[in-house]
């Protein structure tokens, strides 16, 4: 495993080697089954080409109403539990006591990005945010902690972990782009990112 470290970014690729990978992939089923993703719509109304859904105590969703952490699905449920696999993920990283109560899953089809932004709607954010890549290639881009400035672009593939800590946590980030079929984890293709995040 190497470790890659960018811009306060501690970026472990694979971390999982191709065995942990697909058991991530067998206890996500049930949660995607549970908790169906959506395509969240900006307060601009606006459709996001990544489809979410969350596991845990809160979910993130994005409506008219706009952006916020809540406790049940866009369909009313409740969020399943974040399987406790994912949890190890955490706290193998981050040797914390505390455990996530958030684990947002980002599906990326081909053709989905997400914009350069700012995660600030966690209420301390001086808890960690844990990234673990399925799937496809990201081009994942990293900026600055203000808008604007010069930006650097890291690959991430499937079975990379990034932990996002310290004066990094406000970073700018997004995904420009991802390499749709560029791996055979998900029969359908595609990416699945996990960040597990203290939301409260
Ligand atoms: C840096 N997700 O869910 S993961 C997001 O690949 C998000 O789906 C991207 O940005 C994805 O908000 C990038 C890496 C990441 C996640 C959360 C962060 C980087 C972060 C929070 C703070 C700073
Ligand atoms: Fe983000």
């Amino acid at each position: 495993m190497t470790r890659l470290l960018v811009r306060g970014f501690d970026i472990r690729k694979g971390y999982l080697d191709s065995v942990a990978q697909a058991r991530l992939i067998e206890c996500l089923r049930p949660v995607l089954k549970a908790a169906p993703p959506f395509r969240p719509t900006t307060a601009s109304g606006k459709e996001m080409s990544v489809r979410m859904t969350s596991a845990g105590a809160l979910g993130w969703v994005s409506d008219r109403g706009g952006y916020r952490y809540q406790s049940t699905h866009p369909q009313g449920m409740a969020w399943p539990a974040i399987p406790d696999d994912i949890l190890d993920i955490w706290r193998d990283v981050t040797g914390l006591e505390r455990e996530p109560d958030c684990c947002l899953i980002n599906y990326y089809g081909e053709g989905s990005r997400m914009g350069l932004h700012q995660d600030k709607d966690e209420a301390d954010f001086s808890w960690p945010v844990v990234s673990v890549s399925l799937g496809d290639d990201a081009l994942f881009r990293i900026g600055n902690t203000t808008r604007g400035g010069k930006t650097e672009s890291v690959w991430l593939n499937s079975g990379d972990v990034v932990i996002m800590g310290g004066p990094a946590r406000l970073t700018y980030h997004g995904i420009d782009r991802i390499r749709f079929g560029s791996s055979r984890l998900l029969p359908k293709g595609g990416r699945l990112n996990l960040t597990l995040r203290v939301a409260t």
